[in-house]
């Protein structure tokens, strides 16, 4: 293709993001927005599945059947967020195998907060109430995005993320109303999930690499400090609700901008984590590769039976 005619290809595609059409995948689209697509689904697929293993960890010890019943069913919905945005992923011309290959070799990365140990029941409220919380922030604008395919997954994704937020702040609530004890557990939780939880919508906007594209390519809706923002506006009174306090002294309301300020995060240790160094890094990424080669036989076992499928049809056919 010579310059000319990619120049206006790229003409009609900014035309139509201008225009907020969604961009399909057999349409025409820059290799850096491909490019860019399959790490930004991929990470978050990554994420969903590698996101499983902490809550996991949970099931059996949960305290009633009801609240092994509500996490299974959220871990499983965790499952299902993280096939179709590979499926979603898969569409830009990239395998499963590959994607897989990513995790497991740390070329791609998956969120910060998932390499944080989950060390008591309250950690199960407090990640629902603020991971997910967090998640559905950074979710909603992903429904517009400009990648058809992803903008459709997020719309159920967010729907059931809304349940797992609810979930998580009702377990909150009633340890928060419980026991001097219980209330101790559901604020040591918020203690030590509130940052990460905050860094986990991304570096500042002036250490984002990715924001400014991202925005023009309406990928991304938000900028991270935005969704940040959002993020602390919206838990803070939640947290006043139930009795329990944001471990961070310098919050405060501001009456002029409407908005909480808030304390400078620690961004040496979000690096380090993203890096791989975090507290768990090394035990979820080999859960996910011991997982992937103990599923051998079973992917072993699904090529025989479609490769005889498909003989028989042959068969048939003659
Ligand atoms: N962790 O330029 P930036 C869930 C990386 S799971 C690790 O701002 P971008 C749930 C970033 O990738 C939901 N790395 O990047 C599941 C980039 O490095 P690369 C997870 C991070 O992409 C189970 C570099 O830092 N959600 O809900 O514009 C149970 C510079 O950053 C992180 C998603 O994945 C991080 N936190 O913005 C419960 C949402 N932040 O790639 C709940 C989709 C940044 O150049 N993703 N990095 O090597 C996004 O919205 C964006 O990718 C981000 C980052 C806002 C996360």
């Amino acid at each position: 293709m010579s310059e000319l005619e990619i120049k206006s290809l790229e003409e009609q595609f900014d035309a139509r993001i201008a225009r907020d059409e969604k961009i399909e995948p057999k349409d025409w689209m820059p290799e850096k927005y491909r490019q860019t697509h399959i790490r930004q689904i991929s990470q978050h697929a990554h994420s969903e599945i590698v996101g499983m293993l902490p809550e996991g960890n949970w099931i059996t010890r949960a305290p009633s059947l009801r609240r092994k019943v509500a996490l299974l069913a959220k871990i499983q919905d965790e499952a299902g967020h993280g096939l179709y945005l590979y499926s979603a992923c898969e569409t830009l011309g990239i395998s499963r195998e590959e994607l897989y290959e990513q995790l497991h070799s740390g070329k791609a990365k998956y969120s910060s907060i998932f390499n944080y140990p989950t060390l008591t029941w309250a950690d199960m409220g407090a990640i629902g109430w603020l991971v997910d919380g967090a998640a559905i922030i950074n979710q909603v604008p992903l429904c517009a995005t400009s990648f058809g395919p992803y903008a459709r997954a997020m719309v159920r994704v967010c729907k059931e993320e809304s349940f797992h937020q609810r979930q998580g702040f009702q377990i909150m609530m009633t340890l928060a109303e419980g026991t001097p004890e219980q209330k101790a557990m559901a604020q040591d939780a918020l203690n030590r999930w509130w940052f990460p939880s905050l860094m986990m919508l991304g570096p500042t906007d002036d250490a984002s690499v990715h924001t400014e594209q991202s925005m023009k390519w309406k990928l991304k809706r938000k900028t991270n400090d935005e969704l940040r923002q959002q993020f602390v506006d919206q838990t803070v009174p939640q947290a006043d609700m139930i009795g329990l306090t944001i471990p961070d002294p310098t919050l405060k309301w501001n009456a002029e901008t409407k908005h909480y300020e808030f304390g400078e995060l620690d961004w040496d240790e979000f690096w380090q984590v993203v890096k791989g160094h975090g507290p768990c890094n090394k035990i979820r990424i080999d859960a996910r590769k011991k997982a992937w080669s103990n599923g051998e036989w079973v992917r072993d076992a699904a090529m025989a039976y479609a490769e005889k499928q498909a003989n028989k049809e042959v068969k048939q056919a003659i």
